[in-house]
C-alpha cells in the first residue's frame, strides 16, 4: 500500500470542485482513475505484479485504489489465452507455487458463500469474469463493494489476485469451478 501523490493539473481541479462544495472527484487521465483523496491531496493505492503460472505466458499488473464503501479495481493481462477468466482475490498474498495454490483459496473475511462480484451474497475476492482478447489482451475494470485498500479485516494488502485457466460459473461453491490458476499477483 502506498499513498499516489497527485500532479498539478489535478490538485488545481480538485480545488475548484472544492470551492463548489464537491468532496470527492474523479477523474480519467489515460489508463489511470483517481479516486477521492486525503486532506494531503493523495490516494490509497495497493498494486501487484501479475505472473505466469501452471505453465502459460499471461502476465499482467493489477491495482486497487480506495473508493467510499470499497475498491476499484484495475486488472490487466497480455499474452494470456482468448476468453473468458474467473478472477479473484485469494487469502494468501503467495505466488511462489508453480500451480499458483500458494495463494489459498478466495478472500473471504466474512465467511459467506461464493458468487458474482455483485451478488447479495459473495466472497469479498470474487471478481467475477474477465474477457481476453484474440490477441491475448484482457482488461478487466470494477468497484468491488466488499475490499478495502487500507488497513483492515477487508483489506487487500497482503493477500493475491488469481486469474483462472476457465470461467466462474459464479454459482458451484466454494470457487465457482473456474479450473487451474494461470496468473498469479502478489498485492502490496
Ligand atoms: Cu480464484
Ligand atoms: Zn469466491
Amino acid at each position: 500500500m502506498f499513498k499516489r501523490s497527485l500532479n498539478p493539473i489535478l490538485l488545481a481541479t480538485m480545488a475548484a470542485g472544492s470551492a463548489l462544495g464537491v468532496s470527492a472527484c474523479i477523474a480519467v487521465f489515460g489508463n489511470e482513475i483517481h479516486g477521492p483523496y486525503d486532506e494531503d491531496g493523495q490516494e490509497v493505492v495497493a498494486e501487484g505484479k501479475v505472473v505466469s503460472k501452471s505453465g502459460s505466458s499471461l502476465h499482467g499488473w493489477v491495482s486497487f485504489t480506495e473508493e467510499p464503501g470499497g475498491a476499484l479495481v484495475w486488472l490487466e493481462v497480455e499474452d494470456a489465452p482468448p476468453g473468458w477468466h474467473a478472477v479473484h482475490v485469494h487469502e494468501v498474498g503467495d505466488c511462489s507455487s508453480e500451480d499458483g495454490k500458494s495463494a489459498g483459496g478466495h478472500f473471504n473475511p466474512m465467511g459467506v458463500a461464493h458468487g458474482a462480484p455483485h451478488a447479495a451474497v459473495h466472497h469479498a475476492g470474487d471478481l467475477g469474469n474477465m474477457f481476453v482478447d484474440e490477441d491475448g489482451n484482457g482488461l478487466h475494470v470494477l468497484f468491488a463493494p466488499g475490499l478495502t485498500v487500507a488497513e483492515g479485516d477487508h483489506s487487500v494488502v497482503g493477500r493475491a489476485i488469481i486469474i483462472h485457466a476457465g470461467a466462474d460459473d459464479l454459482v458451484s461453491q466454494p470457487t465457482g469451478a473456474a479450473g487451474g490458476r494461470i496468473g498469479c499477483g502478489e498485492i502490496e
